[in-house]
């Protein structure tokens, strides 16, 4: 079966006719401009015409019912006929929600909208796609509009695709910053639906104010543990919060969880700028959301518009994720990357909430957190002005224009339109297997070329010929990366070791700041790491004598299981908080002698790392396996998302080591903290 590819956009603009006819100081953001300035924004990128085109349509009474009352569906039909007077009286029976004539078109043309999404995709006519909607959903509640939205469209989504598909896991993720309480009600008992929701709380002083937003709300009977609230209990929440919440919550319930496709709740009211979320996260962290999401239930993701109400901040952040449903490089997230103290306090407690539902948690040490309210208390008393605690304040939000300013100078620093993805690679046995149009064949170095390239930094090599010709293909795919030809390359090398070693030295001559090498299997040469100019992860089977880790060279000893993939654990728990900590410009994933890992684990990997270095990414393979190489190459296109077999969690021993290892590091690799008991 041929892999489903494409990205589908649906928007109509009959959803822009629902708006506030009179003056409601609380409803007032949501305008129709939050529609169509997304849609001109993503065609001022030429974003629009690299999509599918998917017409929207009605919603049917049938599906509706799904999830809402009859009764409820029946005020909202007849809110059609009302004139202002009556329009704004029914308006009132509600918590923040206004209704216009349109109102009940338009919100049945949002869950149609929703549901042609999850049909486009489940059907493969796409991979993957985004849903410009109007009005909103996830306030909304089997019998009742709030908070800006009447009919719950993702979830009659997941309901739906319950049904017409009969998909037994539905992961529902929430990065708007309002909780969505009515998704919530939903799916309480339902353990097919995982909700996550992560929202401005403040300890319950933020809108709605619910007890049952914090992170203790687990699910109710059947659907214990499948439902995540992650509170941020203050404000000027970034990039780095977001991504460790990603990193030490969310991902990992979601690889053990396993779904079968992945809905996005996408508000982008929790972006820099907004005036509801008050938080600091820039337009590229969705990128780097959407690209996490994107390695979940083969690629199936299916993203629906909720908040955002600072135009231009979500008509900016929407483009990086289309533009990353598209399969572009991830750009670069800049500033320093640490957790705030409240960030890590709210990411430990879920953790310890949840503990008893997720195997992958089941030896954490909690031990420590038997006066969680208390302690939380306290810390919303104290504050809690550490050296973590939001260095890199980005720009005062009360400040419109500054934040305008901001936006305009930061995104020309990303290139747009970025060139889609290009592998390089040389054509040598084995590569016919992988080739493609997003593959591009390069010659091998000379070696005379390759004598002056290496000469300067190891000179012993140069004499030997054999040595020199393996590190040709290494070479020519190194150099189309340096020069922005291509984004990523796959060289297969009888010296894994030496190229991988070659490799970081010639690109920091070349005047990279960071290069990351992932060395997976035995090293034979460890190249000097102390100017901090290149990092080293080796994953090895056994630990090796008279090595001991230090912060730029760190060994990880891990032996995949048989049964199937846990080394998602390792990854999400370790080496892809490191890597973002250390922020580099390139990646080289390097695979030698005695790999430890299995091919599903490599492949996540390399598609996990294409997070880092706006994607480049060099992959240097020994081992001669064709499925391998073939597995990389496809990683490394973004094509499709390698099947990755069952995800088992990790045993005690390995919980340990991950912990163990955290705990030695998180002082210099902050985004490694995910517990305040230790380091902070
Ligand atoms: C969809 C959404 C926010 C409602 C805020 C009411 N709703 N104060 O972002
Ligand atoms: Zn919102």
């Amino acid at each position: 079966v041929a892999m489903a590819s494409g990205t589908a956009l649906i928007y109509d603009e009959k959803m822009a006719t629902h708006k506030l006819l009179w003056s409601d100081p609380i409803c007032d953001i949501e305008v129709p401009e939050r529609l169509s300035s997304s849609y001109e924004q993503l065609k001022s990128y030429h974003l629009v015409e690299r999509c599918v085109p998917v017409p929207a349509r009605e919603g049917s009474e049938e599906e509706i019912l799904l999830v809402h009352s009859l009764e409820h569906l029946e005020v909202a039909k007849s809110t059609q006929t009302m004139n202002e007077e009556e329009l704004k009286r029914v308006s009132e029976n509600y918590d923040a929600f206004f209704f216009h004539p349109s109102t009940y078109h338009c919100a049945r043309l949002a869950v149609g909208a929703t549901l042609q999404l999850v049909d486009a995709v489940m059907s493969g006519e796409v991979r993957n796609g985004m849903a410009l909607v109007r009005p909103p959903g996830h306030h909304s509640q089997r019998n009742a509009a709030n908070g800006f939205c009447l009919f719950n469209n993702v979830a009659i989504a997941a309901e739906y695709a319950k049904l017409k598909y009969g998909l037994q896991r539905i992961l529902i993720v929430d990065w708007d910053v309002h909780h969505g309480q009515g998704i919530q009600y939903i799916f309480e008992e339902d353990p097919s639906v995982l909700y996550f929701s992560w929202h401005r709380y403040e300890h319950q002083e933020f809108w709605p104010s619910l007890k049952e937003s914090d992170y203790d709300a687990v699910g109710l009977g059947k659907g214990k543990g499948f439902n995540i609230n992650l509170p941020w209990n203050k404000v000027g929440m970034g990039n780095s919060d977001y991504l460790a919440a990603f990193f030490h919550v969310l991902l990992p319930m979601a690889f053990e969880f396993d779904p079968e496709l992945v809905i996005v709740s996408s508000g982008y009211d929790s972006g820099i700028g907004d005036p509801e979320g008050q938080m600091n996260a820039t337009p590229e962290v969705f990128a780097h959301l959407t690209h996490f999401l994107m390695q979940l239930a083969n690629g199936k993701l299916c993203v629906i518009l909720e908040g955002g109400y600072h135009l231009k901040s979500l008509g900016e952040s929407v483009c990086m994720t289309v533009k990353t449903l598209l399969g572009d490089p991830v750009p670069q997230i800049t500033g320093e990357m640490a957790p705030c103290l409240s960030a890590v306090e709210s990411i430990q407690n879920v953790r310890a909430a949840h503990k008893p539902y997720w195997k992958w948690l089941a030896y954490e040490d909690t031990s420590f957190l038997q006066n969680l309210s208390t302690k939380s208390h306290l810390l919303k008393k104290a504050n809690s002005n550490t050296s973590t605690e939001h260095e890199t304040k980005i720009t005062n939000n009360n400040n419109t224009v500054k934040v305008e300013r901001f936006l305009e100078l930061h995104m020309k620093n990303i290139l747009f339109p970025v060139p889609p993805i290009k592998t390089a690679t040389i054509g040598s046995e084995g590569s016919e297997h992988f080739l493609s149009e997003h593959v591009q064949l390069v010659k091998e170095m000379d070696k005379t070329e390759i004598k002056s390239l290496v000469s300067g930094f190891y000179a012993d090599l140069v004499e030997e010929d054999k040595i020199l010709l393996s590190l040709g293909s290494m070479l020519a795919i190194l150099d189309k990366i340096l020069k922005k030809e291509v984004c990523n390359g796959i060289a297969a090398s009888p010296t894994a070791a030496l190229s991988a070693a070659v490799a970081l030295r010639h690109s920091v001559r070349f005047g990279f700041q960071r290069v990351l090498c992932v060395f997976v299997g035995d090293m034979q040469i460890t190249p000097n790491t102390e100017d901090g100019k290149m990092l080293i992860i080796n994953i090895c089977e056994k630990e090796q004598p008279g090595k001991t880790s230090c912060k730029h060279c760190i060994s990880l000893n891990w032996k995949e299981d048989a049964e199937g993939n846990d080394f998602f654990s390792a990854v999400l728990g370790f080496i892809l908080p490191v890597a973002y900590s250390y922020q580099p410009n390139l990646t080289v994933i390097a695979v030698g002698p005695n790999r430890s890992l299995g091919i599903s684990g490599i492949s996540l990997l390399v598609a996990l790392l294409q997070g880092l270095a706006e994607s480049r990414i060099v992959a240097v393979i020994e081992d001669t396996e064709i499925s391998l190489l073939q597995s990389v190459a496809k990683a490394l296109g973004g094509a499709s998302t390698p099947p990755f077999g069952i995800y088992v969690p990790p045993t005690q021993e390995k919980v340990k080591k991950i912990k163990a290892l955290r705990d030695q590091f998180q002082q210099e690799w902050k985004m490694l903290q995910c517990s305040v008991k230790d380091g902070i």
